[in-house]
Parts: C-alpha cells; structure tokens; sequence
C-alpha cells in the first residue's frame, strides 16, 4: 500500500484522506487525489524593530507588505503549510516587529508589520514607514518584495509608496490578489485589468486564496525562479 513509501522520505509528510503522518517537518508533501506538492520548511528566525537586530544571514530575502486584514498572516500559513505561524498580532498600539522566516535552508520571508489602521496614531505611522523603509533601504540581501492586497480593494497611496520605495532601491514588486475566492473568475480578470490600471505595468499580479491555498504555490515558484535560484 502507498503508505509502506514513507519510510526512506525521511522529513515527509503524507495525507492520506484523512489520515496523516508527519515525519520530522523538514520538508512537506501532500498526497491527495492524485496531486503531489512539495510545501516548505521552514524556522522562524527572529524579530526585528530596526536593523542592529536584523538576523546575522547571508541568505536572500523577500519581503512581504500588507495592508492590515489582506490576510497578510494567513498567506504567511498557507506560504509555509502551517496553522499558526504569523502568530504576532496587528493589534493598533501593538509594538510593530519585523519578522524572520527562514525557507527551505535557501531564503528569508521577512513579514513586515502590516499598514492602514483607520484608528492609529500620527506616531504610529511614523514608527511604521521608518522601520519600513529602514528595512528596504539598508538591507542588501533583499531581492524581491511582495505586496499582498485585498482583490476587491483598489491602490491607494498606501501602495503606492511602496511601490515607490521598492523603485527607488531596484527591487522588483510582485502584487497578490488574495481573497480571490470572494470574486467569480471574470470579476477576478477585471479587478486585475482595474489595479494593473491604477499602478504600474511594470507589476506582475497573482490571483490568490490564502484562505483556499490556492496560487499560493505558484507564489512560490516563481520567487525560486526569479529571485532565488536567477
Ligand atoms: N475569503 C477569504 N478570507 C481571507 C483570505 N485570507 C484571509 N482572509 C480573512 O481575512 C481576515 C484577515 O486575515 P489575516 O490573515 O489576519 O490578515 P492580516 O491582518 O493581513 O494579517 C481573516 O478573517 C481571514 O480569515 C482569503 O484568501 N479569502
Ligand atoms: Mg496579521
């Protein structure tokens, strides 16, 4: 039976129906009618309020930004198949943190605190777009950033000044439509052609569900390709 293959995948993880086997996480598949997908490993690093404390690693990063409730942290899950990753609140007044994931032995995913409480200080913003753009323009390890969106939502000037930050330091802009799963495929294909309108031509859009893991690992993918292994 299919279950007598685990034993030489030493760090797998298999779902059988309903059933599953977990094998040291280091590194996760899934077997289920009839797919086969390789999720990550992954260790948490450290946080981060500024740069003397940014982790000691040679390895790439990718950043990733989010408007608060874009379900930033619930991407952040479903990017490295766990249920309770980005467990650090967005909580307004919280102390804002930048943090450390290490992937599969091979990059960073740096979870940049998320922007956009209506109810939040002159202060706290301040704190934010310095941490922020301290992080974007010192750390020379970064080579791609990705910005996380409510699909429905259109850019502002929150986008915006990202997207300005990630030009002005040469870093390339990758935009995920999540909650793609709240729109019909067509509605989907239009808020695409409305956003792509709204900021640049220059971004590369992906439609996703961090609820539903989908496009996730297409996401994936295409920072290995791109950014990780070019
Ligand atoms: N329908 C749908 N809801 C989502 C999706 N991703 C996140 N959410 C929901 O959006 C809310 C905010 O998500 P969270 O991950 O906490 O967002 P964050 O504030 O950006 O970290 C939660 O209620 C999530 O369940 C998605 O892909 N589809
Ligand atoms: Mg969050």
């Amino acid at each position: 039976m299919l279950a007598g293959i685990y034993a030489h995948l030493r760090g797998f993880f298999f779902n059988f129906g309903k059933r599953s086997f977990e094998f040291s996480t280091d590194r996760v598949c899934n077997v289920s009618k009839g797919t086969f997908k390789i999720m990550s490993k992954v260790e948490f690093i450290l946080s981060a309020t500024n740069k003397d404390h940014y982790p000691k690693t040679s390895l790439p990063e990718v950043a990733l930004f989010g408007r608060s409730n874009s379900g930033k942290s619930s991407f952040v899950n479903a990017f490295f198949n766990r249920k309770k990753l980005a467990f650090v609140s967005n909580t307004p007044g919280k102390t804002q943190s930048i943090n450390f994931f290490k992937a599969e032995d091979k990059y960073v995913l740096v979870d940049l605190p998320g922007y956009g409480f209506a109810q939040v200080s002159k202060k706290l913003i301040r704190n934010w777009s310095q941490m922020v753009e301290e992080y974007i323009a010192e750390r020379e390890s970064l080579v791609g950033a990705l910005l996380i969106m409510d699909i429905r939502r259109d850019w502002s000037v929150d986008e915006n000044l990202i997207f300005n930050w990630c030009v002005e330091n040469g870093m390339p802009l990758v935009v995920l439509l999540n909650k793609s799963d709240k729109l019909s495929r067509s509605q989907q294909e239009r808020r695409v052609e409305v956003l792509k309108a709204q900021s640049s031509p220059e971004i590369i859009f992906f439609r996703i569900s961090a609820l539903k893991r989908m496009g996730v690992q297409e996401v994936k993918e295409f920072i290995f390709k791109e950014w990780i292994n070019a």
